[in-house]
Order: structure tokens, then sequence, then C-alpha cells
């Protein structure tokens, strides 16, 4: 079904900056992530829910594979990357200079790269996301990259928010494993070992967070009859160059999202536009 042109007034808010303060930006850099209130609005998230949902669900890759026949990690969510590529309402929301100017803000750096975008439906009695760091699966030669996560809805405790583990980006936990059971167990442990504190709360209407690719996370499962539909959008800093990868994830996500870049230069592809720069 043809959507409507998004209104120009919902066009206009996402250019709009965030007033970060002080305190956010510190929080972001000591805590490993950042959560921002009223970062938009009901009307501009209900008005990309529509376009969202529908290509999510149109392109959802296990459709057809009931849940109850899916690993750990398909049980978690409906994945489906790189939306703006498909559709041009999808690219306003994932090109927002709104999200791409809080990334580079809360980084500390110049400007912000697409790497690329994710939507995250963990579906109704939807499984646990295992604990995990998402740079286990990139080739990036800094740490400067950083997911926006972006729920059209309110997200309870019961429907799986994101939980963090605090302060964990600086310390070296689980970056050889990707995300499965034993990441999910051998994390728990290490963070229980290391006194990691786990931050776990619902998102209300409205709220974003923003986390670094080495912040440990996690979400429980969606015991909810609804779909808890998430939108991420994963920045680098504009500079970033492309390293040799550690393992088959790097190599798979280097030819994904990245092709034509080679090792040690900047990672310039047309999958990777500069999203915002301070000039
Ligand atoms: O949405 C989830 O359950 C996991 C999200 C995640 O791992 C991420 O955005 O980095």
């Amino acid at each position: 079904m043809p959507t409507t042109a998004t209104d120009p007034k919902i066009l206009a808010q996402l250019d709009e900056p965030y007033a970060l303060t002080e305190e956010q930006i510190t929080r972001f850099r000591e805590d490993g992530f950042v959560k921002l209130p009223n970062f938009w609005s009901a009307e501009l998230l209900a008005h990309y829910d529509d376009i969202i949902t529908r290509l999510t669900l149109s392109l959802n890759p296990k459709k057809d594979v009931p849940l109850k026949d899916r690993s750990t990690y398909d049980q978690a969510f409906i994945q489906v990357g790189n939306l703006w590529k498909k559709d041009a309402q999808a690219q306003e929301l994932a090109h927002s200079k709104r999200g791409a100017q809080a990334a580079a803000q809360l980084m500390g750096t110049n400007g912000t790269r697409m790497w690329h975008d994710q939507a995250l439906y963990k579906e109704a009695a939807g499984g646990f996301t295992p604990w995990h760091v998402d740079q286990q699966y990139w080739p990036m030669a800094s740490g400067h990259s950083v997911t926006m996560w972006m729920p059209f809805t309110a997200v309870p405790i019961e429907m799986g928010p994101l939980c963090f583990g605090r302060g964990s980006h600086l310390k070296n936990i689980g970056r050889d494993i990707e995300i499965s059971d034993d990441s999910e167990q051998l994390i728990r442990e290490a963070i229980k070992a290391n006194g990691v504190l786990e931050i776990f709360e619902p998102y209300a209407l409205g709220d974003v967070t923003f986390h670094y690719g080495w912040t440990l996370h996690r979400a429980g499962p969606n015991t909810t009859t609804d779909s808890r539909r998430v939108f991420t959008v994963i920045y680098m800093d504009e500079q970033m160059r492309l390293a040799e990868p550690k393992n088959q994830n790097q190599k798979n996500d280097w030819n994904s999202w990245t092709p034509s870049t080679k090792l040690g230069e900047v990672m310039d592809d047309v999958l990777n536009p500069v999203l915002y720069s301070a000039g």
C-alpha cells in the first residue's frame, strides 16, 4: 500500500538538533550508554512506525519459520538491515541530522558516517537477546561507533527493553564471543565477577538510547502480545578506517556494509555517507 509523503513538519524535526546537556555527554562517555528523553515526537514515531513496520514484515527472512523452530538468535528478533537502501522514507529517518549530530557530539568526533541501519522487531512471545558487544562484528580501527536504538512505542520491562552493563565499554569483557547461548552465560558470569552494574529500565514514548559498539548489552524476552518495534541506526566516526578483520563475522560485515573499502582506508563506500560534519 503506498504511504503518504512525509509531512514537512516531520521532515523539519529530523533536522533539528537535540540539545544535549554536558551531563548527558558525560554519562555516555563514562557509562557507555545514555537515554535521551523526548528525542522523537509522538507524531514522527507514528508516521515512521507504519513505514518501517510494513518494510520489516515484508522483508522478514524468517517469516515462514515458527518461533519454536528457530535458534536463540532468531527467536530474539526479526532483523532487517539497510532499509534506507530500499525505501526513500526509511532513508529520511536513517539519515536524520538530529541522530547523526547527537552521535558525533556524544562520541566527541567532528562528524559521523552511516555504518548501517536495522529493524529489530522482537515478536510477541519472542525470546531474550543474549549478552554481547556489537563491535565483535565490525572491522573498525577505533571504538568510535555508536548505535541509536529507537522504539516506535513505549517499551515496558515485559516487552524486552535493552539492558546495559554500566561502564563495560572500558573493560575488556566478552569481546571475542559472538552472540549466542554461550555469550549469554559467559558474559553473565564475567559481569558478576567484575562487579559490572546492570541497568535495566523501561523506555517511555519518545526515548532513545545511544550505546557504544563496545558496551555490553542484552534484552529480556517479550512476554506481551504486541511486537517490540525498534529501529536502530549505527553511526561511526567520519574518519573511521577499515581494520584487518579478526573473525569471520567481521569479514562478512566488511562485505555487507563497506564492500569497496580497502584495509586501512577511511570507509568511504557509497553505503557509508557522511551524515553530519561540524565542518
Ligand atoms: O534489540 C535488541 O534486542 C538488541 C539490540 C542490539 O543488540 C543493538 O542494537 O546493538
